[in-house]
């Protein structure tokens, strides 16, 4: 479908096709576009820009990032199809390892994720590489790598389903996750929690990480404490503010 951009809901109608040329090219999965329409109704109520609490939660994860002595960032289909080249850049700036971990599992969607982020100059890890068991998992998303996730102090994992936040928790991780839905799961389970969409976060992120850099390790753990409960309240109210 071709979109202009004078049409109203320009953006919004260019992600779709982003990603269903992902699904189309082996990236994204049919669940990941049922994903995808459920956060397209939760970015609607959220007026489809970056709030205050977004951007408070955004500079506390970037600081854990910087602070963080092993870094992680888990990459679906959906990161993968969405904003592939913002992580690849994020993960060199950072710097922070990427992990591919798929919901719905499939070794050829891995290779082609893997790829795609080879393509842009990054490195990801998978658990073919070296395994380790993260308990509290279902399917073969257990599975993980020794050099990724298994080393990981502080893990970013955008648009999950549940249990993934929940067992890296439990693992002992420090855990952010990025996800329109301040109901979820993941968005109570994370100790970081941004309401915003993918697209306009990781941006945000990058330029915070690259600003929090040069700051000192005191300011940084300042930075780094984050009211999550406050946040997710404040995305209550925003969303029914513009509902009603
Ligand atoms: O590629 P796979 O196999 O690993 O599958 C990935 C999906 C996303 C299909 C899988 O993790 C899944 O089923 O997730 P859920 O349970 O649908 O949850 C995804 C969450 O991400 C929901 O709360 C959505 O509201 C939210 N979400 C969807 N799109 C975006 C988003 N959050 C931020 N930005 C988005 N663009």
């Amino acid at each position: 479908m071709h979109v202009t951009p004078d049409h109203p809901r320009y953006v919004s109608l260019s992600l779709r096709e982003r990603l269903i040329q992902a699904h189309e090219r082996g990236i994204v999965s049919i669940a990941g576009l049922i994903a995808h329409g459920r956060g397209e109704a939760f970015d609607y109520l959220l007026g489809e820009y970056t709030h205050g609490f977004a951007i408070d939660a955004i500079e506390a994860m970037a600081a854990n990032i910087v602070l963080a002595r092993h870094p992680v960032f888990v990459v679906n289909g959906n990161v993968a199809g969405l904003v592939a080249e913002d992580v690849v850049a994020l993960s060199r700036d950072a710097p922070l390892h990427l992990e591919v971990n798929l919901f719905t599992p499939s070794a050829g969607r891995t290779r082609t994720i893997v790829e795609l982020i080879e393509g842009l100059g990054g490195v990801a890890h998978t658990p073919e590489e070296d395994t380790a068991t993260l308990p509290g998992v279902s399917s073969s998303r257990s599975s993980i790598s020794v050099f990724g996730l298994g080393s990981a102090d502080f893990v970013v994992a955008p648009l999950q389903d549940g249990d993934m936040v929940h067992a890296l928790k439990k693992a002992g991780m420090k855990t952010a996750t990025i996800d329109l839905n301040p109901l979820s799961r993941s968005a109570h389970d994370a100790d970081i929690t941004v309401v915003d969409n993918i697209t306009r976060a990781v941006p945000l992120i990058r330029d915070a990480v690259r600003f929090l850099k040069k700051r000192s390790r005191k300011e940084l753990e300042v930075i780094s404490r984050f009211d999550k409960e406050g946040a997710l309240h404040e995305a209550h109210r925003s969303m029914t503010e513009r509902y009603r």
